[in-house]
Order: structure tokens, then C-alpha cells, then sequence
């Protein structure tokens, strides 16, 4: 059998030797040169629409426009959970939330004291022996940065992103009036010219564009003008931090150009989950999510459905789309494709490699994707989950085990309820999430045996998230519809 300890060394030997073309992806005709570079933003908060390329007439966006333009853009990317810590796992270690136990944020959920489903603890950890993307790529040679919001860690050092092989760490940094976006762009670049001769993993995952909201006054003008009677997104404020991390995305590729890196790098945008479409704090919402519905928190396509973009020169055509439901997970092993290396056969990896998506050579072998969510979110998210099937989606709701069924074909805002038309259907994916639920070991949140539905959700209402008010919230009420 072989050993962690010899598959690492395999790896390495194998991707650091270029006299094995085997393990590498050489042969495709015209590709780019082996081992491409990776460069990973990962914006926080930011909604699907909140991008001009994904239909936002308010927000300028056109660094991240001409990413897409060069590379290919998926209208179905899909974080694999509607709140942070979650996804960002998902990312770096290819497995869904529900396998690690890490389904929550860290750390401060607010779950109801009167409600049917008892507090579910979830892990509050990355566990420190998850091999990381890092630590995947490092033996074949890869120097990794994390710049930004990690997410993942407890209080213990081995959950650190330097104890999970990222050699280059920024956590902070100081004297930045947009929540350290040019600043943790600065030490992106730094880190990118310093790395330019040996293959690099730069994960830069910004604070923003998450709550608070703050933005320059200059740059809250320039939204305000903007504002439409008819368009829903109007926070000039929000309008600010949207045009900062385009800004940060425009800095990082002009020096990918400048180092001549471009041509092999493979360059990634995404956000960690939806935008937020409720009230949650001073200046909220700070978005709408339309014509998806509902945001963060939530297992509506509002929550999960995110802006997902891949420029790969040389391999994925400039300006094109693709319309396959793709999921946070599938970063890990297409990464790994990419880069030549094979992966520890000891670490499951749930998602699939979306090369053949990138190279317009084929689909994926996989017809259905999952989340499970069993916490009440602080946006007014209900616990539950949910499966994407083709053009069929089933949401569980965990509290009355009640379903709604979707066809985001015809209604991408989920607003007919197909469940009691297509019984069968609906049965048939339920069945799929169960049967997913336990092949990955997820836990359930319990009955409340003290729950008394003629009491308020909160004993105390000011504990109670804004979206929550002082009633329990009517999912069906809770995204905004552009008032
Ligand atoms: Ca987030």
C-alpha cells in the first residue's frame, strides 16, 4: 500500500521532473505549458448579479468583465453552502461541508431558543489533517500565498493557513480605507513577481464586499448617481467596495501581464456565497440577487448561486459560457488536473474536475449536486438541503420535512412550487439527497421536544437577527423584491 509519505514524494518527483511528460498534461495540441500558475479571488458576500457580465446595470465591474471575456464564465457555479467558512472549505480540500461537519460559519451562529430543531454543534475547525489545495500542489513544486480572510481556523496553530501549506501567509493589513482590498492587492502582487520562476497558488480571498459596509465618499457619489427607480440594486455603498475588488482584479491581472505570467495562469473569481439581499445591520441590503431569489443564509439560488469565472489562455476559449451546474468543490480536483498531480488517494474529494467543461471536450460525469445547510442562518435561513439534478432542484426543509421542488429552467427565481405537481420527481430527488446525506455522514440536527410553536422563536427579541424582526420569518417573504 502506499504511504501518504510516498505518494507525496511520487507527486513531487513526478511534477518536478519534466522528463516525465506522463504525469503532466502535456499533449494537448497548442495547450498551455505544464503546471500553469493559479490565481484564486475569492470575493466575500458578493452576489451572483452583483457583476455587470452577470446583469448588474449598477455596479461597475470591468476588470472582472474582461476576465470573463477571456475566459469562460458559468452561469450555474454554485458555492456548496450559503455561508462562509463552509464554502471556503469546500474550495481547499475538494469535499463537501457536510463530510467535514464544518456546515456553519465560525463561530456565532444564533439559533432560536424556541424552535422545532434542537442547536446542531458543528465542527469549528478545518481539522488540521485536511490536505489542503496547498499542500496537494506543493510537492510538485508550487509555492502557495493566503492573502486575506481565512475562515477556518480555531485557536490552535494547526489550523492556521501556515500549518496547511500555505507558505505565504497576510492576514492584516493596516491603513486601508477599503477593507485592506488595495492592501492585500499589494501584497498579491508582491507575492506574484516574487514567485514569477516557479509555479505558484495565490488564494487571495478579500473581506469584502461583507458587512459593514464602508466605502469612500467619493465612490458613494459616484453610486448614488447611479440609483434607478426600476433597479433593485441601489446601495451606493455597497456600489464602493464592488468597484474595489474590481479594482483589485484589474491590478492583479496587469501584472500578470507585466511578468508576462498571463498566458500560464489560470485565473479564478468566485464568491463564497450569495449576496445580502436582507436587512443585516446599518446600510442593508446591500444587494438584490435579482431575479434568483432570497441571499446569504438561504438555500434559494440567491443564497448559492454565485459569479464563477475561468480564464485559461490557450485552453478555455475567450468569451465563452457554459451552462453545467458546477460546484466550490470541484476546484480541488480540477486544480489538481491542471497541475499534474494525481491527489493522495487517502483524501476523498467529492467534487469533479471541470477540464473537459474548460476545454469544451466533453461534460462531467456526475448528474447531481448537494448542499446541506441544518443551521437557522442570521440572514433567516431555515435548515435544510438541497439537490440540483439537470434542470430539476429539491429543497428539504428540516424543521417539517416538507420539500419544494423547482425547475430553473423555466423559473430561475423559484417561485413555482412543482413538488405537489411532480410527486415522483420530487420523491426521487429527495430520496438522492438522503441517500448523499449518508454517504457522507451528515449530521442531522434533533427534534426540540420543548418547542411550543405559540411562543416566539426568540425569548428575547433583541437576540434575534434583523431579518427575524420579532416574528418568525415566512421564507417565502424574506428576499427583496426591489422596493
Ligand atoms: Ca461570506
Amino acid at each position: 500500500m502506499t504511504t501518504r509519505r510516498d505518494f507525496l514524494r511520487l507527486a513531487g518527483f513526478c511534477a518536478g521532473a519534466a522528463a516525465l511528460p506522463s504525469c503532466m498534461r502535456a499533449g494537448r495540441a497548442g495547450a498551455a505549458p505544464a503546471q500553469p500558475n493559479f490565481v484564486f479571488v475569492l470575493i466575500d458576500d458578493m452576489g451572483w448579479r452583483d457583476v455587470a457580465c452577470y446583469g448588474s446595470r449598477f455596479f461597475e465591474t470591468p476588470s472582472i468583465d474582461r476576465l470573463a471575456s477571456q475566459g469562460m464564465r458559468f452561469t450555474d457555479g454554485y458555492a456548496a453552502c450559503p455561508v462562509c467558512s463552509p464554502t471556503r472549505l469546500s474550495i481547499l480540500t475538494g469535499k463537501y461541508p457536510a463530510r467535514v461537519h464544518l456546515t456553519n460559519f465560525l463561530v456565532g451562529q444564533r439559533w432560536p431558543d424556541n424552535s422545532p430543531l434542537r442547536p446542531l454543534q458543528w465542527r469549528l475547525e478545518m481539522p488540521p489533517e485536511e490536505l489542503t489545495l496547498a499542500e496537494a500542489l506543493r510537492p510538485a513544486g508550487y509555492v502557495s500565498a493566503c492573502i486575506g480572510k481565512w475562515h477556518l481556523n480555531s485557536k490552535s496553530p494547526a489550523t492556521q493557513p501556515g500549518a496547511q501549506g500555505f507558505d505565504v501567509v497576510v492576514g492584516q493589513v493596516p491603513n486601508h480605507t477599503d477593507k485592506q482590498a488595495s492592501g492585500f492587492t499589494d501584497k498579491a502582487v508582491e507575492f506574484v513577481r516574487a514567485s514569477q520562476h516557479r509555479p505558484f497558488f495565490l488564494y487571495l480571498a478579500h473581506h469584502s464586499v461583507h458587512i459593514p459596509l464602508e466605502a469612500t465618499p467619493d465612490l458613494i457619489e459616484k453610486y448614488q448617481k447611479r440609483i434607478r427607480p426600476d433597479d433593485p440594486q441601489n446601495n451606493p455603498t455597497y456600489g464602493g467596495m464592488v468597484e474595489c475588488v474590481d479594482k483589485s482584479v484589474g491590478r492583479l491581472a496587469a501584472a500578470l501581464d507585466e511578468l508576462g505570467l498571463a498566458e500560464r495562469t489560470v485565473f479564478v473569481f468566485m464568491s463564497d456565497n450569495g449576496g445580502v439581499s436582507m436587512k443585516e445591520g446599518p446600510k442593508t441590503p446591500a444587494t438584490s440577487n435579482l431575479p434568483l431569489r432570497a441571499g446569504k443564509g438561504h438555500l434559494y439560488e440567491g443564497g448559492i448561486r454565485e459569479p464563477w469565472i475561468v480564464r485559461w489562455p490557450g485552453v478555455v476559449k475567450p468569451g465563452s459560457t457554459c451552462d453545467v451546474p458546477v460546484s466550490s468543490v470541484d476546484f480541488y480536483p480540477t486544480f489538481l488536473e491542471v497541475a499534474g498531480v494525481r491527489g493522495d488517494p487517502d483524501h476523498v474529494v467529492d467534487g469533479e474536475s471541470i477540464v473537459p467543461l474548460l476545454e469544451q471536450a466533453g461534460g462531467l460525469k456526475r448528474d447531481a449536486i448537494f448542499w446541506h445547510y441544518p443551521h437557522y442562518s442570521n440572514q433567516g435561513g431555515l435548515p435544510g438541503g438541497a439537490v440540483r439534478r439537470g434542470d430539476l432542484k429539491l429543497i428539504e426543509f428540516y424543521e417539517d420535512n416538507r420539500a419544494e421542488l423547482y425547475n430553473l429552467r423555466d423559473d430561475i427565481g423559484e417561485q413555482k412550487n412543482l413538488a405537489e405537481n411532480m410527486p415522483d420527481k420530487a420523491a426521487a430527488l429527495r430520496q438522492r439527497l438522503h441517500d448523499w446525506r449518508k454517504a457522507v455522514g451528515a449530521q442531522m440536527p434533533e427534534r426540540n421536544p420543548n418547542y411550543d410553536p405559540l411562543k416566539p422563536p426568540y425569548s428575547n427579541p433583541k437576540a434575534a437577527p434583523d431579518s427575524w424582526q420579532s416574528s418568525r420569518p415566512n421564507a417565502s417573504e424574506l428576499y427583496v423584491w426591489g422596493e
